[in-house]
């Protein structure tokens, strides 16, 4: 049996139809780029053929290289030569884009001769967010069709644009109204055919001129927003360098820059964050289960957490109830969320008659649980209490429905304690958002003992409804996330005890590329959080365990960060963000010598290799006892809700890469001085001695 070509050539009268047909985004595999250049050599060869249409079956144009490819050795054709190919042609070649047309399925389309799309097309180059640039022309070609400074914004940024955009600023050559591809596309070539128009390359068009003070002032624009990632620059670079030298050169040009790009471990990075985001969601142990009928509803609580959680369902086309305990903080919780969605309206996120739909249709905050006996699942979101939660599930497990799904956002509470107490623990799951969740796409799964596998679809069938990536955990304290981050921020602590500043352990993390640092963090979530979780924790304490006196003694004093103006830095008009205060090297002092410690400096790797294999170690017991089921899903948990840098591909990955034989060693060096806290995780240290990797680990449901 022959195996089936993803590209195929049908000719009907004068116009050839090459139709790509590789599920699920037509990634141009080296199949797809063979099948384009065989099909491009028989219109040549096609005596009867006088112009062609190529077009993509399903639900997209070419949405770019095919990423799984990266990485291993290239194989030919290479998309260059075969663009070369489609844009030689003598005779026309129309492109007709429908879905996401990105990266080399764009620069397919600069390669045609004529550019036509559907109504809700999405075009861009998002080369750099993979770490790379676009290597098969789009740095010549996009200046040449849209002029630089549009094409350096595209490229640079690697946002996309909708089909009225394209058509203005001219990167496509109509807007169709079809809704069929390939019709459009006929239409077009019939049209071209009959105005006599014959192909119009790109590569003869001429470049525009570069102004250099402007690229002077967009270099140091990107070198601030881009910092930590090389392929922004790089990607600037090539365009100007390349469109000062002849077409060809250009392309040359382009290619090698690709290629070292491909080498960087930034791509490495980026690549297995896009993998990793797709893979979360991947559950086989779920195969064939299918998720309950979402459509309403309720979340109990209308803080900042509650108000986010509706703002996100409401976008999302969910009808929401919110239940407060009284119809004064009811409103409160209303005018909130009225306010979120205006923020999203004025961002141009939402459109305001929609805005309104959903207040007046979808929505209502009310003071009574009754009204959710038809909710077809219910989100908790009141404040960290146990017995609290366990009232709230009493109460919802009496008002609804059977099969109704209950999910709590506890953030670190035993979600097994909580199930039991409404009496139908299968119904039971934890759905921790982040905050502000209108906002952040992450959302920790916590599937209890109990909980039904449908309910489990439920939740990953909401997260993809409400645009967020949802991970799989387990039952923990603190789950994933901040489980891990209990793990790192304990490695700073431990260090302002023994002699760093919290300013120096901020800079040095932030030069590892997070936002900001853990005591930036700490003041902008409130340091009352962190005392209240040592209160928590202190009953169960081990004698040896070290604790951050100088943290309490802040909060003692009334010092809860940004929303007390004062915390580890000092808040106010002149500096908002924050600047260091003076007073707090003498105070550290003065603690360390009550405690009798003899402070010493840290270094900046110091401090950086300390936080990371807290972080990673942490990590690894997590994948060994289960709580998560593979490295990747940490990854995207630390990259979604923690600010770890993207291309660093988060902390599993960040290990594998450096070796983890390096990363047990260090441990074992800090073991010497703290061999409680540092204590190797015991699958880290397994596959450190065999030269093993975290990513080969699946310790989840799914495993294979
Ligand atoms: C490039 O083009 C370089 C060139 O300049 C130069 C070359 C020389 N390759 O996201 P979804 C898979 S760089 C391989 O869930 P959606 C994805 O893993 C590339 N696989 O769907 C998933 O698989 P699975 C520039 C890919 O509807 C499935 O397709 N292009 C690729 O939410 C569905 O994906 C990009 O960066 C790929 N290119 O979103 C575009 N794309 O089902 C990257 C997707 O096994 N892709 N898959 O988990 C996207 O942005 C989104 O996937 C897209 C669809 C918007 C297309």
């Amino acid at each position: 049996m022959s195996e089936r070509t993803p590209v195929s050539y049908l000719r009907e009268g004068a116009v050839a139809f090459i139709e790509i047909d590789n599920p699920p985004v037509n990634a141009l595999s080296a199949a797809v780029r063979q099948g384009l250049a065989d099909a491009v050599a028989r219109l040549a060869d096609d005596p009867d053929a006088r112009i062609a249409v190529l077009f993509c079956a399903g639900r997209t144009f070419i949405a770019g290289a095919d990423i799984s490819e990266f990485g291993k050795p290239p194989v030919p054709p290479f998309l260059p030569d075969v663009i070369a190919m489609i844009e030689a042609s003598e005779k026309p070649v129309v492109a007709a884009l429908h879905g996401t047309v990105l990266g080399g399925g764009l620069e397919v389309a600069l390669g045609a001769h004529h550019r036509v799309a559907l109504p809700g097309t999405r075009m861009g180059l998002p080369e750099v967010t993979l770490g790379l640039l676009p290597g098969a022309g789009g740095t010549q070609r996009l200046p040449r069709a849209i002029g630089l400074e549009a094409a350096i914004d595209l490229i640079t940024s690697g946002r996309q644009i909708g089909a009225e955009e394209a058509l203005t600023l001219g990167l496509i050559d109509a807007l169709a109204k079809d809704t069929d591809a390939r019709a459009a596309g006929d239409a077009a070539a019939r049209r071209l055919l009959a105005e006599g128009r014959g192909p119009r390359r790109l590569s003869e068009a001429d470049a525009p001129t570069v102004p250099s003070a402007g690229v002077e002032a967009l270099r140091s624009t990107l070198a601030r927003s881009a910092r930590g990632q090389v392929a922004p620059l790089r990607a600037l670079d090539t365009i100007v360098e390349g469109l000062a030298m002849p077409f060809a050169e250009g392309m040359a040009h382009e290619r090698r820059a690709f290629m070292d790009l491909m080498q960087t471990p930034e791509r490495a990075g980026l690549v297995h964050a896009f993998f990793a985001e797709r893979r979360a969601a991947q559950q086989d142990d779920l195969t064939g289960v299918s998720p309950r009928r979402v459509d309403r509803i309720g979340i109990i609580g209308g803080g900042t957490m509650g108000q986010g959680i509706a703002a996100a369902a409401l976008t999302a086309g969910l009808d929401v109830t919110l239940v407060e305990r009284d119809d004064a903080a009811a409103d409160k919780a209303a005018a909130g969320i009225g306010r979120m969605l205006e923020g999203a309206v004025k961002r141009g996120k939402l459109a305001a008659d929609a805005r309104e739909r959903m207040l007046g249709q979808s929505f209502r905050a009310v003071a009574s649980y009754d009204t959710l006996a038809d909710a077809d699942l219910v989100i908790e979101a009141v404040f960290e209490n146990l017995e609290a939660k366990q009232e709230v599930f009493r109460t919802l497990g009496r008002v609804c429905r059977p099969g109704a799904v209950l999910a709590t956002n506890t953030s670190y509470l035993d979600v097994n304690l909580i199930a039991e107490a409404s009496g139908r623990p299968q119904d039971v799951i934890g759905l921790h958002f982040f905050s502000p969740a209108n906002v952040m796409r992450l959302l920790e799964i916590v599937v209890a003992d109990r909980t039904a596998p449908d309910v489990v679809a439920t939740a990953f069938a909401l997260a993809r409804r409400m645009n967020k990536i949802g991970v799989r955990s387990g039952v923990c304290d603190g789950f994933i996330g901040n489980r891990m981050m209990l793990a790192y921020r304990t490695a700073a602590d431990h260090m302002v005890l023994d002699g760093a500043s919290p300013y120096e352990i901020d800079q040095a993390i932030v030069a590892l590329g997070f936002p900001m640092g853990p005591y930036q963090v700490g003041d902008l979530a409130g340091l009352d959080i962190g005392h209240a979780t040592r209160q928590r924790k202190a009953p169960t304490r081990e004698p040896r365990e070290r604790v951050p006196v100088f943290a309490d003694r802040l909060v003692e004093a009334g010092r809860l960060g940004r929303k007390t103006g004062r915390g580890y830095y000092i808040y106010d008009d002149q500096t908002p963000q924050g600047r260091p205060d003076p007073e707090m090297a003498g105070a550290l002092d003065g603690l360390r010598s009550e405690l009798g410690i003899a402070p010493r400096r840290f270094a900046p790797e110091d401090i950086q290799a300390r936080y990371m294999a807290a972080m990673v170690n942490e990590g690894a017991k997590i994948l060994d006892e289960g709580i998560a089921a593979r490295a990747s899903d940490i990854d995207v948990v630390l990259l979604h809700g923690y600010g770890f840098p993207r291309w660093k591909g988060g902390p599993m990955h960040w290990a594998d890469a450096q070796g983890l034989d390096r990363i047990a060693a260090d441990i074992a060096r800090f073991a010497q001085d703290d061999p409680y806290f540092w204590q190797v995780s015991p699958l880290l240290a397994r596959l450190a001695a065999k030269g093993g990797t975290l990513a080969d680990v699946n310790t989840g449901k799914d495993a294979t």
